[in-house]
């Protein structure tokens, strides 16, 4: 039955599995291979009509990956990290897509997904600790686990702007890109929004449209991804050193294999510093943000950074009025996630680009035409919403989950997520929430998160069964000390003292809680391993 009460014809079907997973990113698609292969009935349901979550919906012009391939890919599958070729550095969203297609069909994945589909209730049976889940096809399935799976950025921001849904001409948010494309040939476009997503596509638009007005309420930094296509020679080399990439990427901060300098960014001399950013910034990438262990800890050192990357970016735009707009003041570099972009600066020396300053004049309302900043008006045919996610909670928040006494987890998270490790909430017994707050999430390689998060998810379920449990629940001594620790290493940075999407603060009304686990990748690997070798500690079994 759903949670409106009303049941569809197919509904309760009365199938059991021993494991829901929602979503088929690369999240659920390892979480289905990996649990299949245990041995256990394993069923996915996915909102898309095909695999790849974010990569399946974000198909705007320049969609890119800001970290390297060769890293942002499986490594579960010695064979199939060997016999996939990236061709570019950093690999584009069409090809990321045929990456994950290729891996659904080479482990015969798709027969246990059912695509075009969404999760609507997910109850708990507090007799048989069993869940109900339901979907909008109006199925229910009983099973012994839930994974969510369902990414942190994936549940689109639509700004509520006044007369928005009046505009006649075609409105895109990068988010829900039509498959076809969109020609913007001899338009009139308007982009509002200038974060990762306006930055990787506003070059491309601009190249296209006949007059681009960029809508830029905050500016961000952004860094040149340096992308270069791979050679035959790169990529085996890249594929022979696996090995030790993989091992020093599940050790590391972030998830790839790259060390910051092994001095802070004051203990250098001025000169060693400038060469270590500039050796980053030829690098390329979001990995500038991290050229000093303690770029993001320390306000002067922040501040050298800032200056760097101010210099290279007035460098290469022609109006210093604009470059000026360009320039953000109101937060240190790297504590919003860091842009990555292709001539993104230089599109502001185009005759047919035209930067709004949305802080001097706001968008007071959009009609059938055009939009009205209280300052001037803009005519235009086309409009694309590059205003981001309701990160992290959103698309999880959408699912009814209901836990024990008919507590809900929207209710459960009121103030703002409670995890134990990111991964489970007291009250859900046996569900699971893949890569999302309380873990690094979005501050780490999510390829590798994802296998981490699932074998760890992979092994409880094996010790469960080993120790004739049926369940397992995290303690709320254990949710509630392991927020505090988020919270206090949060604070400890200086990435709590940006509006950030980390933050929910793009959200209004949301609370502002600092979401992902700071405390780098491979500490929270080392956490999450220590925890489970004692038997699971925080968690009891039942
Ligand atoms: O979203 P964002 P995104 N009126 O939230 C503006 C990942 N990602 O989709 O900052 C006017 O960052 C908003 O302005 P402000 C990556 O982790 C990665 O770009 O709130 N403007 C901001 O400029 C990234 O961080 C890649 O003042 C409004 C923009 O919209 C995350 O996804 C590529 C507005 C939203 O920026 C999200 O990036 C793409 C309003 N009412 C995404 N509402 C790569 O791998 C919002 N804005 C490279």
């Amino acid at each position: 039955a759903s949670s409106a009460g009303t049941p569809s014809p197919q509904a309760d079907t009365g199938a059991d599995v021993d494991v829901v997973v929602v979503g088929a990113g690369f999240a659920g698609l390892y979480a289905l291979h990996r649990l299949r292969g245990a041995g256990l009935a394993v069923r996915v349901f996915e909102a898309g009509d095909g695999v790849g979550g974010v990569w399946y919906w974000n198909r705007y012009p320049g969609a890119r990956c800001d970290v390297e391939s060769v890293d942002y890919s499986y490594s579960f599958s010695e064979e199939l990290q060997q016999d996939w070729d990236w061709s570019e550095k950093y690999a584009t969203q069409p090809e990321i897509l045929r990456y994950v297609n290729h891996v659904a069909d080479r482990f015969d994945l798709r027969r246990d997904i059912t695509f075009g589909t969404r999760v609507t209730d997910t109850v708990l049976d507090e007799q048989t600790l069993r869940w109900q889940v339901s979907t909008d096809a109006g199925e229910t399935i009983s099973a012994r686990f839930v994974i969510f799976a369902v990414g942190p950025l994936s549940n689109a921001n639509i700004p509520a702007i006044e007369g928005l849904d009046e505009f006649q001409g075609g409105v895109y948010h990068t988010a829900h890109w039509p498959h076809e494309g969109v020609d913007f040939t001899g338009k009139r476009v308007g982009v509002i929004g200038t974060g990762s997503s306006g930055i990787q596509t506003i070059p491309f638009i601009a190249e296209q449209a006949e007059q681009l007005h960029v809508f830029q309420r905050s500016a961000n930094y952004s860094v040149p991804a340096g992308n270069v296509p791979l050679d035959e020679e790169t990529r085996r080399a890249q594929k022979a050193g696996y090995a030790e990439r993989r091992r020093l990427s599940f050790l590391s901060g972030g998830g790839s294999p790259h060390q910051a300098h092994p001095s802070n960014a004051l203990e250098v001399s001025e000169e060693e510093r400038r060469e270590a950013y500039e050796k980053r910034w030829q690098l390329g990438g979001v990995l500038f943000s991290k050229t000093f262990p303690d770029q993001v800890l320390d306000a002067d050192a922040n501040a050298t950074a800032r200056e760097f990357w101010e210099g290279k970016v007035r460098a290469v735009i022609d109006d210093p009025e604009v470059a000026e707009l360009l320039i953000p003041k109101d937060h240190a570099i790297g504590t919003k996630r860091i842009c990555t972009d292709a001539n993104y600066y230089q599109t502001y020396n185009r005759a047919n680009v035209n930067l709004v300053n949305l802080k001097a004049t706001p968008i007071a309302r959009i009609d059938e035409t055009g939009v009205d900043t209280t300052g001037e008006r803009y005519e235009l045919d086309a409009l694309v919403l590059a205003t981001g996610f309701d990160a992290m909670t959103g698309s999880l928040e959408k699912v009814n989950i209901v836990g024990r006494d008919g507590r809900t987890l929207n209710q459960a998270w009121a103030e703002g997520p409670r995890t134990y490790l990111g991964l489970g909430t007291d009250g859900f017994p046996n569900l699971f929430n893949l890569t999302g707050p309380g873990s690094p999430s979005v501050l780490a390689n999510m390829v590798l998160h994802s296998e981490l998060h699932v074998n760890w998810v992979a092994d409880l379920i094996e010790h469960l069964d080993t120790h004739g449990a049926v369940a397992i629940e995290a303690t709320a001594d254990a949710v509630t000390s392991w927020g505090r620790e988020c919270t206090e290493r949060a604070a400890s940075t200086l990435m709590t003292t940006a509006n950030s999407w980390y933050l929910g603060a793009n959200i209004p009304g949301k609370p502002r809680v600092f979401m992902p686990f700071v405390g780098g990748f491979g500490a929270y690997g080392e956490i999450i391993a220590e925890v489970a070798a004692a038997g699971y500690k925080g968690f009891e079994l039942i």
